[in-house]
């Protein structure tokens, strides 16, 4: 059906979670739907960068091999502490860095360790880990030294703070935990003459979709042509009738772009379940079909439609091996799919120009 199968995806330069790929120092990395490697502090960092930090044990690096390595979340628990920078590329060229946990709350020591220029640049933006069950304090007082240091550098960094780890506290209590690290972020700030425009927060767990949901957020400004492609599908929505799009990376279930109106908390979490159901029936598929060519694939693979409710559907349309539009509307105007059809292959096109994969 689609280009999904271990064998058939790798070919395709797309790789699943099980491929094991050799890079050019002849190390092998098993992988998830993205290509992981490895790198050495010192070495130089991508353009368009998200910088995830923290204190140790805080979760960085499990909800990075949850989101890029489809780690399910039992698998993590026993996860090691991570002793040197790990990278994962993304479809657009955006590169996640996963560093050590930061033990030492001394400013000069921590400046020592992380060179400032990795804060620099229009297209950076840092996640910082606070574990909500853990040592909120002294996670804290670490964030701000990560936030003189970041911003004597790069004054508009974009700051996301991961309220992590939510799981098992009841509602009122997550709300309350949110609301006084918000409060004590925002008024430390203030008294450091910080600038906290581009600070924004974030409840995640592993044990749910809030945390691919948060990283979307964080990269979406990251995407090449961000302001360009969210006018695109602002138009493609408004041409089309539809009530909301995405632009989906089916690998990680990340969106990179949707249109601006308001989103219902419950479609994302439907939407990954889709990807999921669809990449389950396509394995399945795959193993009973012999002799499929990759142009069956692609054929098979371009449209499919799923109910939300007895009145809402999504239409999905793959735009390429990584890349798909998830187009929600009434079922009234799935009956006449062609106008959307048309719409479809006119900004598949477009988005392919617009994005390197
Ligand atoms: N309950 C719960 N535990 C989590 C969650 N995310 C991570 N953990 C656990 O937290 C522990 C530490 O996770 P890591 O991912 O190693 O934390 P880290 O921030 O990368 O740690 P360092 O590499 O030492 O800096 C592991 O046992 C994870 O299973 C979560 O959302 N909820
Ligand atoms: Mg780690």
């Amino acid at each position: 059906m689609n280009g999904y199968s271990n064998q058939s995806s790798a070919s395709m330069g797309m790789y699943r979670q099980g491929d094991v790929i050799e890079n050019e120092t002849g190390m092998t990395t098993e992988i998830g739907s993205t290509v992981l490697a490895h790198q050495r502090g010192s070495e130089k960092l991508a353009e368009r960068r998200v910088l995830f930090m923290g204190l140790p044990r805080s979760g960085k690096s499990s909800i990075l091999s949850v989101v890029f390595e489809n780690a399910h979340p039992y698998q993590v628990i026993s996860i090691l502490p991570t002793q040197e920078r790990v990278v994962y590329h993304m479809v657009t060229g955006i590169e996640i860095y996963d560093f050590p946990g930061i033990d030492d709350y001394a400013e000069n020591q921590f400046s020592n360790a992380v060179d400032p220029s990795v804060y620099s640049g229009d297209t950076t933006a840092l996640v910082y880990v606070v574990d909500s069950q853990g040592d909120i304090q002294g996670s804290l007082v670490t964030l701000f030294s990560v936030m003189r240091v970041a911003q004597a550098v790069n004054e508009q960094l974009p700051i996301h703070i991961f309220i992590h780890k939510v799981d098992g506290l009841s509602e009122e209590l997550k709300q309350d935990i949110q609301q006084d690290i918000q409060q004590r972020v925002l008024k430390n700030m203030g008294y450091e003459n910080l600038n906290s425009t581009f600070v924004y927060f974030h409840r995640t767990t592993i044990f749910d979709e809030s945390v691919r949901e948060a990283l979307s957020r964080v990269v979406q400004r990251l995407v090449p042509r961000y302001q360009n492609l969210e006018n695109l599908l602002n138009s493609f929505c408004t041409k089309s009738g539809l009530d909301k799009v995405f632009l989906f990376d089916v690998g990680t279930k990340i969106y990179l772009s949707m249109d601006s109106s308001p989103t219902e908390p419950q479609l994302y979490t439907f939407s990954c379940q889709t990807i999921d159901a669809m990449v389950d029936m396509t394995l399945v598929l795959l193993s009973d079909i012999t002799g499929a060519t990759e142009d069956d694939d692609d054929m098979t693979m371009q449209r499919t439609v799923v109910g939300l409710d007895s009145n809402t559907k999504i239409f999905i349309y793959h735009i390429n091996s990584y890349l798909a539009l998830f187009c929600v509307g009434s079922a009234q105007l799935f009956r006449q799919k062609s106008l959307l059809e048309f719409n479809c292959t006119k900004i598949a096109k477009a988005i392919r120009q617009m994005l390197p994969t």
